[in-house]
């Protein structure tokens, strides 16, 4: 992978704009999708993925883990952050240090310097699962961005507006995307559609997306 003098983002990774302070950077974690892969082994060892329950009593179709300081979980009580896996009553596994670089060099790409991410949620979406459209307001400081990093079999995410009734365009993510949210966008709504079947060289036969935010 070849790097220019001013920044780490590799030359190859395109970038679009999806609108104010929202940035895609095609490929971005292409390069360190194996050594991802290896951490999200090893943080789903000590904190299983779970279909979590949804307030209303759904079980959410994509399953999910996390690791760092913060977790989010959600069940009978509501949506929150908490420091403890509720399967345990223990801490998260601490953030992987490839975890935690790409997302501060991603944020960094794309115009936040000053990113520390305190939480990260692991979604592993197997064919059939998908996340209806939400917003991401549990966090205490929408002026920090939410990082996004795609890994394994292709999803269209739906990319709407700060209204639900606003219509979202589709917009596909590939193996190696990261997505960077903030600004004026930090509150837009967003969702993923149904995955497709497929088989991906390094995740087999699903798709995880790694999501670095600021939760306190
Ligand atoms: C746009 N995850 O975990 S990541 C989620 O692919 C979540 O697993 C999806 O939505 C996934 O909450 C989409 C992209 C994303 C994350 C946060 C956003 C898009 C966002 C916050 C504001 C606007
Ligand atoms: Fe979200």
């Amino acid at each position: 992978m070849t790097f220019d003098l001013f920044s780490d983002q590799p030359i190859n990774a395109t970038t679009e704009i999806l609108s104010e302070g929202a940035i895609v950077l095609r490929q971005f974690a292409t390069a360190q999708g194996p050594d991802l892969l290896k951490e999200i082994k090893q943080v789903t060892a000590a904190a299983p993925l779970r279909h979590m329950k949804t307030p209303g009593g759904h079980s959410m179709s994509v399953a999910m883990s996390c690791c760092g300081s913060w977790g989010w979980v959600t069940d009978a009580r509501g949506y929150r952050y908490q420091a403890d896996d509720p399967c345990f009553g223990a801490p998260w596994p601490s953030m992987p240090s490839v975890f935690d670089d790409l997302a501060k060099s991603a944020a960094f790409a794309a115009g936040y310097p000053y990113f520390t991410p305190d939480a990260c949620l692991i979604n592993c979406y197997e064919p059939g699962a998908k996340m209806g459209l939400h917003q991401d307001k549990n966090e205490r400081d929408f002026s920090q961005p939410i990082v996004s990093v795609s890994l394994g079999l292709p999803q269209v995410f739906q990319f709407g507006g700060l209204a639900r009734s606003e219509r979202a365009k589709n917009i596909p993510l590939s193996h190696g995307d990261v997505v960077v949210w903030g600004g004026p966008s930090r509150l837009r709504y967003h969702g993923v559609l149904t995955l497709k079947a497929g088989a991906h060289p390094l995740t087999g036969a699903c798709r995880y997306n790694l999501t670095f935010r600021c939760a306190r």
